[in-house]
């Protein structure tokens, strides 16, 4: 085969002025080229892991009664679940949104949440928030008056934790059971909850100020309190996870896990 003998000799030739063009440049030069390389490699593999290891994790968290568990079904299967028992344990399952199996193409899943309320369990939040990319706060708009103490103490926590206040972690309040009338509208819940946590934030600086505590401070100093304060975006929602008027909480989960 003529071809082949051609080609052979071609390459050879090829190689033979490769090596002596390589040896022709000063080996300082050569080294910095090879360590550019070498850099350059490194990043775009660094870049990559970065991106893998960005967090799909949602929580979803409140009081317990709030219809957590309703909504995190809502969001995995689109039905409701009636009569779900209260866990202890956090339910959790990675997925792609109901909503989203009808649309064509590669969605990255949510692993998604839902962390128990009560109250001995709320280290559980705890070992969870570090991973958080947002966080759904569910608040029954029904029961609010009777419960905003105990819900503006459990969402002061939230926004005063490390890891929240460190990664700027989005929280969307979300006001569920708005299908019955009697609810509550989001900017009422919104307003109550902020003047509950300005109580708070003075009761409780007022006793850390003896013995530092590493909670981070809430809000601007000298001005009332306003979710605008926080160093994370705090959002206002109204959903039912009764009838499944749930796209404000499905856009907030997208907005914050990117597909
Ligand atoms: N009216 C109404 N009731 C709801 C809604 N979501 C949950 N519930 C009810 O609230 C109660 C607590 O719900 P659940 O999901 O177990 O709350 P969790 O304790 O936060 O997990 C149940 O009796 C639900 O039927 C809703 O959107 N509207
Ligand atoms: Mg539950």
């Amino acid at each position: 085969m003529d071809n082949w003998e051609d080609m052979k000799i071609v390459a050879e030739q090829w190689s033979k002025q490769g090596i002596e063009f390589v040896q022709q440049i000063p080996s300082p030069q050569l080294y910095a080229a090879i360590a550019l390389l070498l850099l350059a490699t490194i990043w775009l593999f660094s870049i990559r892991l970065f991106r893998r290891t960005k967090s799909n994790t949602v929580l979803l968290s409140g009081l317990s009664g709030s219809g957590k568990t309703m909504l995190f079904y809502r969001l995995r299967d689109g039905s409701s679940h009636q009569g779900a028992v209260t866990s202890m344990e956090p339910n959790e399952g990675t997925f792609v949104l109901h909503y989203e199996n009808i649309k064509k193409g590669k969605v990255k899943p949510v692993h998604l949440v839902d962390v128990p309320g009560h109250s001995r369990l709320r280290s559980k939040l705890e070992e969870y928030l570090p991973r958080a990319a947002a966080i759904v706060f569910v608040v029954d708009a029904l029961e609010f008056l009777p419960n905003i103490r105990a819900v503006s103490e459990y969402l002061y926590d939230i926004l005063t934790n490390a890891s929240v206040v460190k990664n700027k972690t989005p929280v969307l309040l979300c006001c569920n059971k708005t299908d019955k009338i009697t609810a509550h509208t989001k900017e009422f819940i919104r307003k109550q909850m902020e003047k509950e946590i300005e109580k708070l934030r003075c009761s409780r600086s007022a006793v850390s100020t003896a013995d530092i505590t590493n909670d981070f401070t809430l809000g601007i100093e000298g001005e009332v309190f306003n979710f605008s304060h926080c160093h994370n975006k705090v959002t206002v929602a109204e959903a039912s996870g009764l009838t499944g008027e749930i796209d404000q909480v499905q856009d907030f989960i997208r907005e914050h896990v990117k597909p």
